[in-house]
């Protein structure tokens, strides 16, 4: 009798692991095979070698990089502090620029940014980026756009934006953030990745109030809003869907949609592709953004591509 119960816990516990094998394969795209789709007039980026992790477009058609991102788990080909980069995307001839970024040593040399929004409010313009100034730490730190300098005005953190991955703005020191892993705990984050119970959260932050105000993701990273400020939408990467929200009182999201990322490389993939590289011209791609008949595309610890969207 104990035998065949033992017996019984064995194969359960066998077919859980094979069941939660075969699944994580389908988390990491194992068996992904990337055929190439170029667009037209593809040109790398100069300035830009340690990645450019996140990027936003302004009205004006004023591009903001940030770039030398340091992730744990993540290469990286430099130990300087990471920089915030512009680029008119209306002139073609131009190539990025550093900006200079004036706040206090200590963030200077200890910058490491990763997403990054941006919000105008009458004739000033904010840029709100996520910052990691130690592994596993998130702070938002908020600057004000003057000329081609980002002023240092304030830093954020709260034990909910604990491991922060994008933000986007709803005023000048509030937003929506998303975290990327559960805990800022690596063991705890991984099995829950291992066991499939997808624990992240997205976030609300304002100096009077802050809430958890979607959750179930397995990885919450790209944010992004509707230009009529309504809907909000959540890439979760590991479970390869983007969910629209809706904004609610309260700025809680009820998620109204999810859009499954599924048979990109088909003839009926449920979503449009218009670029796709087998790391031969970019590697790790995390974000783009079109503007004017161009898209900008940048990568985690790699390169930026501008090319013109056909
Ligand atoms: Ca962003
Ligand atoms: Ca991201």
């Amino acid at each position: 009798m104990k035998l065949s119960l033992v017996a019984a816990v064995v194969v359960a516990v066998c077919a859980f692991a094979g069941h939660r094998f075969i699944k994580l394969r389908e988390v990491v795209l194992s068996s992904r095979e990337v055929s190439v789709k170029h667009l037209p007039n593809c040109q790398l980026l100069k300035n830009l070698d340690f990645g450019a992790e996140d990027l936003t477009i302004l009205s004006n058609g004023l591009a903001i990089f940030s770039t030398g991102l340091k992730y744990p788990g993540m290469p990286s080909y430099s130990e300087d502090p990471g920089k915030m980069y512009s680029l008119d995307v209306l002139d073609s001839a131009a190539d990025p620029v550093e900006m200079e970024i004036k706040a206090e040593a200590e963030l200077l040399e200890s910058f490491n940014p990763h997403g990054i929004s941006v919000f105008i409010e009458e004739d000033s313009v904010y840029v709100l980026v996520v910052n990691h100034p130690q592994p596993r730490h998130s702070q938002v730190q908020i600057f004000q756009l003057e000329d081609n300098d980002l002023i240092h005005l304030k830093t954020v953190t709260h034990d909910l934006l604990h491991s922060v991955n994008d933000i986007i703005a709803v005023g000048v020191d509030s937003f929506f953030a998303t975290n990327d892993a559960s805990s800022p705990n690596e063991f705890l984050h991984l099995m829950t990745v291992l066991l499939g119970y997808p624990q992240c959260t997205v976030v609300y932050y304002s100096p009077a109030e802050v809430t958890v105000v979607a959750a179930g993701f397995l990885s919450a990273n790209g944010i992004n809003m509707s230009p009529d400020g309504r809907m909000v939408y959540v890439s979760d990467i590991l479970d390869h869907e983007i969910v629209v929200f809706q904004i609610n009182e309260g700025h809680h999201l009820t998620p109204v949609k999810v859009i499954r990322i599924q048979n990109i490389q088909s003839d009926r993939p449920l979503v449009t592709q218009v670029f796709a590289d087998d790391g031969t011209t970019i590697i790790g791609s995390s974000v783009a953004a079109p503007y004017g008949g161009k898209l900008l595309i940048g990568s985690v610890y790699h390169k930026a591509l501008s090319c013109d969207l056909e």
